[in-house]
This record gives C-alpha cells, structure tokens and sequence, in this order.
C-alpha cells in the first residue's frame, strides 16, 4: 500500500494506517510504503501534526517490522538532516520544525537519516518521492550508496582545519545579507554562539554550495519532471531513468510511482505510459480525492495505466459522491 505527501495532515494519515491496518489483517496488504514529504503542512500550525506523524510512523516500524512499514526521504525531510532551510514564495517551511523537535531532535534526525530514496519491485514498478530527473541518470550507484554522515563528517572537518572561520561566516552574511546568529537562531533554533550546534547553519551552507553528491540528491528529491520540458523530452528522460535503475533490481524497472507534485484534477495523473503521480491528501484537488496505491507485486506491470484499478481511497465522502 503506498502513500505520499501527507504534509503534516494527521487525519489523512489516521484514515490511511487505519486502512493498512485492515488490509494487514485481512492478508490483502503486506507492506505499508511512506513515498516522503510526511512533513511541513502549509496551513496554520495548530494543524500541523508533522513531528506525531513521523513519531507514529517509527513506533508502527517497531511494531511491524522495518520491511513492513517503509518511508522514502522526502525533498521537505531531507533539509533537516543537513540544516537547510526551505522555503516556497512567502511560506518558510523548516524554521517550525526546527523548534518542534526540541529533545526529540537526535531520534529523529537518525530516522531521518536512515530513510531509502527508491524502492524497485518485483512487478517493475519503481516508487519514489519525486520522479524521473535526468541529472540523477547517471548517479544511481552513488545514490545507493550514499550517506549523509559523511558529507557532514566532510564539512566537519573542513570547518575544523580552517585557521579561521570569520570569512566562512562573512561569507554566509554577503550572500544571505542577514546576520549569522539570527538566522542561526530563526532557521535552526539554536540558542547562541556557544550552542554546540551554533555552526551547523554554516556546514548546511558549505555543503549546499559545494557538495556535488548534495546536488544529485537535491536533483532527485526537488525535479519538477514534465514541467518545462516537451512531451517527448520527458518520455525519453523517464525511459533512461527507468533502465538505468534497471540493473540489479528484481526486475526491469518499467514503470514509476512518485507523489511531490500537484495532481490538480483528483488524487493521481497519468504523466506518461512511464509515470504515475499520485497525491494521497496535500497535493490531491480537492484533498478528499487523495488516493492510496494497493500494488500486487506478483503481477508484472508493463504500462502505468494498468495501475489504476489499484487505486484506492480512504475518504468517504468522495466515494459517495461518485457513488
Ligand atoms: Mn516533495
């Protein structure tokens, strides 16, 4: 059963675990699949139920198992592994979760850290958070093995052999023209100079503008896909995608799952005979046309349309209203 872009809506996610739950029992599911983005609601913060979720989904993990309950990173989770901040036009999306991970922090920050990018299935449906992005094409093996301890162990160490860091935190001010503690204080509720995580704001910063792994990733999780490229363009980026993450997988990847963008007319759009997007609360239109995807990985899948019967809702409403 796979399930994206909740945003911080914890009634979505209730009805979602709820329906897992019984398919579980009943045998029709085995495996529950979090395609990222679980955080960041848009709307007003008594809303926003992002840290519970990712709370709730760790404890069915430990329940379940951890090849039972999987989540992708997303492109909202991935900037708090590193410190980034993320913000769309006048939204600032970090900075309140950030402050709501408090004691929390080091738990969920190794969850975090731990989540996969993509899972590939014996019916040659890939899942992912964003979709097929050329730039990724030729980095598949460095994102299998990646590890973002050792990018930050990297920073690390390059801000530790540095005689003086004053021109590192100089330059952050040019380019952000914000002084360093404030946005330090904004960005990654850190409490002042000598907090030990005071300097994490600048590693976030180095490593955003000088890792090159970092931008592969940030490629993969952040791809606006189709958008600004022809209809051909993007079958053929979706094509090579498909094949280059082919090799070693339990079957030829044919087809890709991904949430992270809009479906602005229901729960799901046909991109392609290659993708399928599908939007479970947040980014469905209206938000109660979300939609689950209840794959059979027995049956090999040559086409994303042969997908859609398996497509499942959790909200009421809809289904009477289409009843
Ligand atoms: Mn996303």
């Amino acid at each position: 059963m796979v399930v994206t872009d909740l945003h911080g809506d914890g009634d979505a996610f209730d009805r979602y675990v709820a329906q897992f739950r019984q398919l579980y029992a009943s045998g029709e599911a085995q495996r529950l699949i979090f395609l990222g983005d679980l955080i960041h609601s848009y709307g007003a913060a008594r809303h926003d139920r992002s840290l519970e979720i990712l709370h709730q989904v760790m404890a069915l993990r430990a329940e379940l198992g951890p090849d039972t309950v999987i989540m992708l990173l997303g492109n909202h989770e991935m900037p708090h592994i590193y410190g980034v901040s993320l913000a769309k036009g006048e939204i600032e999306f970090t900075p309140r979760f950030e402050r709501a991970l408090g004691a929390d922090r080091a738990t969920v920050l190794a969850f975090l850290d731990g989540l996969p990018f993509y899972v590939r299935t014996a019916a040659g449906v890939m899942l992912s958070h964003a979709g097929p992005v050329s730039e990724v094409i030729p980095h598949v093996e460095m994102l299998r093995a990646f590890e973002h301890s050792a990018l930050l162990a990297q920073a690390d160490a390059a801000l530790a052999q540095a005689a003086d860091l004053a021109p590192y935190y100089e330059h952050y001010e040019q380019v952000h023209g914000a002084p360093y503690l404030d946005d330090a204080r904004h960005y990654l509720a850190v409490s002042g100079p000598s907090d030990p995580r005071y300097s994490h704001l600048l590693r976030a910063f180095l490593i955003a503008e000088q890792s090159r792994p970092f931008a592969v990733l940030w490629e993969a999780l952040f791809t606006q896909n189709e958008l600004g490229l022809t209809e051909y363009g993007y079958v053929q980026i979706a094509q090579q995608f498909l094949e280059a993450f082919s090799a070693g997988a339990p079957a030829p990847q044919r087809v890709i799952v991904s949430g992270h963008i809009v479906t602005p007319l229901g729960g799901y759009m046909l991109v392609n005979r290659y993708h399928l997007r599908l939007s479970s609360a947040a980014h469905a239109r209206p938000r109660e046309a979300g939609h689950y995807l209840l794959l059979d990985c027995a049956q090999p899948v040559r086409a994303a349309n042969e997908l859609l019967p398996a497509l499942g809702t959790v909200f009421a409403d809809l289904r009477e209203a289409f009843a």
